[in-house]
């Protein structure tokens, strides 16, 4: 079992100075910082708690400047340890820090109170006010420890609640999808190009591919290597700090806020709807600036909000991430008070807002959604939704479905968007079928642009008896999938790529009467196709001839040649009597009719597999 827990708390309260002491390892590794005596970049240290427990810390900077820095460390961390100095006491980024642990949900890890040391008198009220301080958060309940680094006061007992902490702490999902949020990338002789970050869901296997995404094309790449606390591994679960040796991607090319992900697992997200928990000193999204910076994991990217009203806005991101339905985005703008507050991803496919109203109305459809996503608005939105669309999203699909919702296969189908559908269907089909009595039925392709079309009033119009939007229209790539069940439902069929109604399909019409007679004169003499004149005195062009060989009236064949459908078996029965092979023009005296006839009825036998040819003049039945 192992942990990642990232410090937080003011400049030079002593959190590095704890992470060495608990660590036996410098998190401050640049020169500078140790010249500085300040933390400006990441720290990194491991140790193995009395249990056996691993717990690996993410040291960050308090000071100001670096409150980017502090948010991809504190992003992906699982734990905090919040640290305030006993001599210090609460101060500027206590509260940034605290802000920033609200925004980010995180609600597990533990207070120390440190350098008590150089105030033991003020160690009980410092604890308190920083209780006071955290009361809003997920912090508020976590234990508190007052230390000493310098003395070992406390240091034991601090041991022992980590170990607590990490034990109590939420079990990560071993299966999920990879997210990988990189911290840092570099290159190693020998090894090439490896990129570090907090494993807190899923496992990475050596071998295993992953896309690696950024601002740039995203890339496909190989784990070649693991390692975690310094040692190899072949594979690594959560929650861990994991150094993966990638093959595939230049160390250049990779930087801090890509993320290495589950091949096809995730949707790259460039616009969200979601909740904002506004802190600091606004009390009003209408207030806030439009253009801010919103970080999610380790990424950073300027992000634009617009408020659709109370804690609700649409946020649109200047390059896509990674994002679910559940995720937090930590915004931040400039000036006094640099964290504008927390963003709640609600969804990650919001619908496109045009008219008056809109912006209200979806701000009322958001307020009753929470992390796990609306998977029930989102179906009724499209119609139909493949589930692995949701899975992706992050949206939780209720057990049992929704009321109105139902599986078809891979699908997830309003049920009132089918009806309306297939009965949309019906209309079309019947249409076609009034208009031209003898068609052959609406070709599939234009039925299924007609129901993906948007329509006029399935914008305007809502669904009766709700308040719902209309029906909408069919998701164009969904169309067939669905459209079996659409036919079914419509009592519809589909021969050679066209929708028929098989009831209105069945006749010829005003064609019946001339194809009766041709049939009750070609009984008698079978092989004696009507010529050009008499089937234009019947009537029968080319739109009533082709309706009647559909419907198995009549064989046409090539050159207008017009037989009933009995005269092949009625030829086998003549061409078996000659002697085999037979010529052409054996066969057409047998049948005693033209060549006109004769040939194209032949090469019928010959396709129908009933008669072959042997050489170029000659044939044979098959027996
Ligand atoms: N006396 C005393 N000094 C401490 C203690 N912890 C940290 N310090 C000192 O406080 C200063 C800032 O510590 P540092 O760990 O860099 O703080 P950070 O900025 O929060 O990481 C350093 O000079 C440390 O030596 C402590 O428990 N007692
Ligand atoms: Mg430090």
């Amino acid at each position: 079992m192992s942990q990642v827990i990232a410090t937080a708390g003011h400049v030079d309260h002593g959190k590095s100075t704890l992470v060495r002491a608990l660590t036996g390892i410098e998190p401050d590794r640049l020169a500078e910082e140790r010249r500085r005596g300040l933390t400006i970049e990441l720290g990194f240290a491991g140790t193995t708690l009395p249990s056996g427990r691993e717990i690996a810390f993410v040291d960050v900077p308090g000071h100001e400047r670096f409150l980017a820095t502090m948010l991809t460390g504190l992003g992906p961390a699982p734990l905090v340890c919040f640290v305030v100095a006993a001599d210090g006491g609460w101060s500027a980024q206590s509260s940034d820090h605290r802000d920033a642990i609200a925004a980010l949900g995180l609600d597990q890890g533990l207070l120390v109170i440190t350098r008590t040391d150089l105030a033991p008198d003020r160690t009980l009220e410092v604890t308190a006010r920083a209780r006071e301080e955290l009361a809003g958060t997920g912090l508020a309940d976590v234990p508190a420890v007052a230390v000493s680094a310098r003395t070992g006061e406390g240091m034991e007992t601090l041991r022992e609640v980590l170990d607590e902490v990490v034990a109590g702490a939420r079990t990560p999902d071993e299966t999920a999808d990879v997210r990988l949020w990189v911290d840092r990338s570099f290159s190693l002789p020998g090894a090439g190009t490896v990129v570090t970050g907090t494993l807190g869901a899923g496992t990475l296997r050596v071998g295993d591919e992953l896309d690696l995404v950024g601002a740039g094309q995203a890339r496909r790449t190989t784990v070649r290597a693991l390692q975690s606390g310094g040692e190899d591994a072949e594979q690594l679960g959560p929650v861990r700090r994991t150094a993966v040796n990638l093959r595939g991607a230049e160390a250049g090319s990779i930087h801090r806020g890509d993320a290495l992900l589950t091949p096809g697992a995730w949707d790259l997200i460039g616009v969200v709807d979601a909740r904002v928990d506004v802190r600091g000193a606004l009390d009003d999204l209408g207030a806030a600036p439009a253009e801010l910076v919103a970080h999610a994991g380790t990424a950073a990217v300027p992000v634009r909000l617009r408020p659709l009203g109370g804690p609700h806005a649409r946020l649109t991101l200047d390059r896509p991430l990674p994002l679910r339905c559940g995720d937090r985005i930590v915004l931040r703008g400039s000036g006094e008070h640099p964290l504008l507050g927390g963003a709640l991803v609600l969804d990650v496919d919001p619908p496109v807002l045009t008219r008056r109203g809109d912006a209200a109305r979806r701000a009322a459809a958001l307020a009753g959604i929470g992390a796990d996503g609306d998977a029930a608005g989102i179906i009724l939105r499209h119609g139909a939704v493949p589930s692995g669309r949701l899975v992706r999203q992050g949206v939780r699909l209720p057990d049992p479905l929704p009321e109105g919702i139902a599986r078809a296969g891979d699908l997830l189908v309003d049920r009132e968007a089918q009806v309306a559908w297939s009965r949309r269907l019906a209309e079309l089909v019947d249409a076609e079928h009034t208009a031209r009595p003898l068609s052959a039925g609406l070709p599939l392709k234009a039925a299924l642009d007609a129901l993906a079309a948007r329509r006029d009033d399935a914008r305007t119009g809502t669904r009766a008896g709700t308040a719902g939007p209309a029906t909408p229209p069919l998701p164009a790539a969904l169309g067939p999938a669905l459209l079996p069940s659409l036919l079914r439902a419509a009592s519809l069929v589909e021969r050679d790529g066209r929708l028929v109604d098989p009831v209105r399909a069945g006749g010829l019409g005003q064609a019946e009467a001339a194809i009766t007679r041709l049939e009750e004169r070609m009984r008698a003499t079978p092989f004696a196709a009507p010529e050009a004149e008499e089937l234009a005195a019947l009537g029968l062009g080319p739109e009533q001839l082709a309706a009647a060989a559909r419907q198995e009236r009549i064989l046409r064949l090539p050159g207008e040649v017009v037989l009933l459908p009995a005269a092949a078996a009625l030829a086998m029965r003549e061409l078996a009597r000659l002697e085999q092979p037979f010529t052409a023009s054996t066969a057409r005296q047998a049948l005693g009719t033209t060549r006109r006839v004769a040939i194209p009825l032949l090469e019928h036998l010959d396709r129908r597999g009933w008669t072959r040819r042997v050489d170029a003049g000659r044939r044979e039945i098959v027996r």
